[in-house]
């Protein structure tokens, strides 16, 4: 079955410009910006520009160009935060996916938590 995008959700809204956003970093393929309910001191999240719902439509559908843009946004954006393991505390990347991934925003976003713990990995 096809991956079904909604042009209306929240995301495709900011990436047009029609909902302000508080701008982090942004290249050809990605915007990053904060999150507008923030879980932790930093809590950014990075969308590719493109019309993915999530992590497994943009692995099998983007191009090259894409890919390496959205992932390259990563490592720019813990550097631009300080917590790139390298030279900062760390951090956790989260990517809901679907339904059981409780994803609330269906344009693929990874959340990047850091600037403190974020505990053990998940609860059941
Ligand atoms: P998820 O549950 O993984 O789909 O997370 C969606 C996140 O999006 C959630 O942490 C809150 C955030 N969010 C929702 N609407 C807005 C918005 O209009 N602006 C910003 N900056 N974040 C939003």
């Amino acid at each position: 079955m096809a991956y079904k995008y909604d042009n209306q959700n929240i995301f495709a809204k900011i990436l047009r410009g029609e909902i302000p956003n508080d701008t982090v970093f942004e290249n050809e393929h990605a915007l990053a910006f904060r999150d507008i309910n923030p879980q932790r001191p930093h809590h950014v999240l990075i969308i590719p520009k493109g019309k993915y719902v999530s992590f497994d439509h943009f692995s099998k559908e983007a191009s090259n160009e894409e890919i390496i843009g959205y992932i390259q946004s990563i490592g720019k954006v813990c550097d631009l935060l300080d917590i790139s393991i390298d030279r900062g505390d760390g951090f956790r990347m989260i990517a809901n996916s679907g339904q059981h991934g409780i994803q609330d925003v269906p344009h693929l976003h990874v959340h990047i938590l850091g600037g403190s713990s974020c505990g053990k990995m998940i609860q059941l």
